[in-house]
Parts: structure tokens; C-alpha cells; sequence
């Protein structure tokens, strides 16, 4: 009764047997194929990633054709949004400048050539910045340059603009050259002086060393 199940069951055992072993043998070459194929997927997917990056890089805006697919046409749009966003932003700070940050520049001349300074009503030649008297808008940031012909210092003070600027002293061929920023919070007329002592004359008379600022709103 067992025997002929035994033996019945012998070439069935064998049969199994190999049947297991040829499966496993599919399988595990199907799993290393799978694996090449991947690895292959993986490593074809940098290279494309790669390609597309070094030509765009370079310059070169030509399309890579179909084989780049996805990731080239992605790239090359990511490349032309990068482009077109950076001549947008090119423009933005002149079109910008004239509504947000909107700077004035004020030149001022402190003895110019060739006089060497302004005639006072005696006709006499007295220290004085040129202009003495400007204009300027509320919230209009000003930014003054001062150029000093004059070979003693001078200041620029006014209280009520919150400037106090050290004029350095320069010469008739080589002036110092001095910066400073103005920002005009609110309207009015505002007098600024020299606070160094210089020209006793120019220092109390406007248009010398001394003058007004207005400021509009
Ligand atoms: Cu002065």
C-alpha cells in the first residue's frame, strides 16, 4: 500500500524537485536581470539628468531631441524660465525706482572755480557751498555729494534734515569729495549752516554758509 504510493511518488519528488530548482534558477536570474535593469534604469536616469544640466551649462540651447525626454524638456523650460526670470528681474529695479526707492542726487560745490568762492555784495569773494538753497520731496531719499575746492573744512548741519557732515578740506586743483543721505520725512523749510568756523562773513548770511532747504510734500 505504500510501496507503489513510494514509488509514484519518487519522479513526482524528482519532478518537483527540478521544477523548484529551474523556477529558483529563473527567479534568481530574473532577480539579477531585474537588479541590471534597474541599476541600468538608475544610471540611465543620472546620465540624462547629467546631460542635459552640462549643455544647458554650456550655452547651448539646441534641444537634445527626444532621448532626453522628460528630464531634458524640463530642464531646457526650467533653463528658459531662469533666463526669462533674470531679464524680468534685469528691468524691475528702473521700472521699480521711479514709484518705491525713488532717489534725488544734489551736487554742492564749496569755492568753485575759478572764483574760489561767491561774490559777496561788496564784491568781495566769500566762502559758500553752491548752491545754498535747494529743494527736496517728502520721502524722495536725497543723496548730497559735496566737492570742496576750499583748503579749510567746512560743515554741512541742519538740525531739523538730522544731517551734521564733516567737509574735509581739498584744494583748488584736487577737492575732497564728500557723500551724505538726506531723508526728508515731512514738509517745510529747513536751514542748514557751516558749524566750523570759517568765513565770518559766509557763516551768517544765507547763500554763503548758510541756507534753506524746502521740502515739498
Ligand atoms: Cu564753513
Amino acid at each position: 500500500m505504500g510501496d507503489p504510493i513510494q514509488t509514484g511518488t519518487e519522479p513526482t519528488r524528482y519532478a518537483v524537485g527540478i521544477a523548484t530548482l529551474l523556477g529558483g534558477i529563473v527567479l534568481g536570474l530574473g532577480l539579477v536581470f531585474g537588479m541590471a535593469a534597474g541599476v541600468g534604469a538608475i544610471w540611465s536616469s543620472v546620465t540624462a539628468s547629467a546631460t542635459p544640466s552640462a549643455s544647458s551649462s554650456s550655452g547651448g540651447a539646441a534641444p537634445n531631441g527626444a532621448s532626453g525626454s522628460a528630464a531634458a524638456s524640463n530642464t531646457g523650460m526650467s533653463s528658459m524660465n531662469q533666463s526669462g526670470a533674470s531679464s524680468a528681474t534685469g528691468s524691475a529695479p528702473a521700472a521699480g525706482a521711479a514709484s518705491a526707492g525713488a532717489v534725488q542726487d544734489v551736487s554742492l560745490v564749496v569755492d568753485p572755480p575759478p572764483l574760489g568762492g561767491r561774490k559777496g555784495p561788496d564784491g568781495h569773494v566769500y566762502d559758500a557751498f553752491v548752491p545754498a538753497t535747494f529743494s527736496m520731496k517728502v520721502g524722495v531719499t536725497v543723496k548730497v555729494t559735496v566737492l570742496n575746492y576750499d583748503t579749510l573744512p567746512h560743515t554741512w548741519t541742519s538740525p531739523g534734515l538730522g544731517v551734521n557732515t564733516m567737509v574735509p578740506a581739498g584744494s583748488s586743483t584736487s577737492p575732497s569729495r564728500t557723500t551724505f543721505t538726506i531723508h526728508p520725512t515731512k514738509a517745510g523749510t529747513f536751514s542748514w549752516y557751516c558749524a566750523t568756523p570759517c568765513d565770518s562773513f559766509a557763516m551768517k548770511t544765507n547763500g554763503f554758509m548758510r541756507g534753506t532747504v524746502t521740502v515739498t510734500a
